[in-house]
């Protein structure tokens, strides 16, 4: 079953899906949900993702949505395939979760507004996404 992974290849949030999928082998394809226009804030989007954000994934019957904690499921999905993602005593996995807090509050919410801001809208056609 290949994972369909909901959102523009650009894009952080669907990148951080990817980055995992790949370091764990598994095979997916991307859908293309077109940000400029206004794609994920359409109806069909937000059945697959209330927030009206990428991204999101169908793998089977089963869809996800947050990026992180698509790639927590991923990575505990194929634990016996790739690199261990998670740790692997309680204080390795303590430690992971430590660092994927660190990232979501304390590193993204600072960086990405800037990071968009400065550098992806000023190169983006019309300044919008
Ligand atoms: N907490 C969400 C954040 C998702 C998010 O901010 N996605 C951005 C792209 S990286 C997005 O969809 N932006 C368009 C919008 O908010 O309308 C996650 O990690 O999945």
């Amino acid at each position: 079953m290949v994972v369909k992974v909901y959102g523009p290849v650009k894009a952080a949030c669907p990148q951080r899906v990817m980055v995992c999928l790949l370091e764990k082998g598994v095979n997916f394809e991307i859908v293309d949900v077109n940000l400029e226009v206004g794609e994920q804030k359409q109806p069909q989007f937000l059945s697959r993702q209330p927030f009206g954000q990428v991204p999101a994934v169908e793998d089977g019957d089963f869809r996800l949505f947050e990026s992180r904690a698509i790639i927590r499921y991923y990575a505990a999905k194929y634990a016996d395939r790739g690199p261990n993602l998670l740790g692997t005593t309680l204080e390795e996995k303590a430690l992971v979760d430590q660092w994927l807090e660190v990232e979501a509050h304390n590193f993204n919410d600072l960086v990405y507004t800037l990071v968009l801001q400065l550098l992806v809208l000023p190169r983006s056609h019309g300044g919008a996404w």
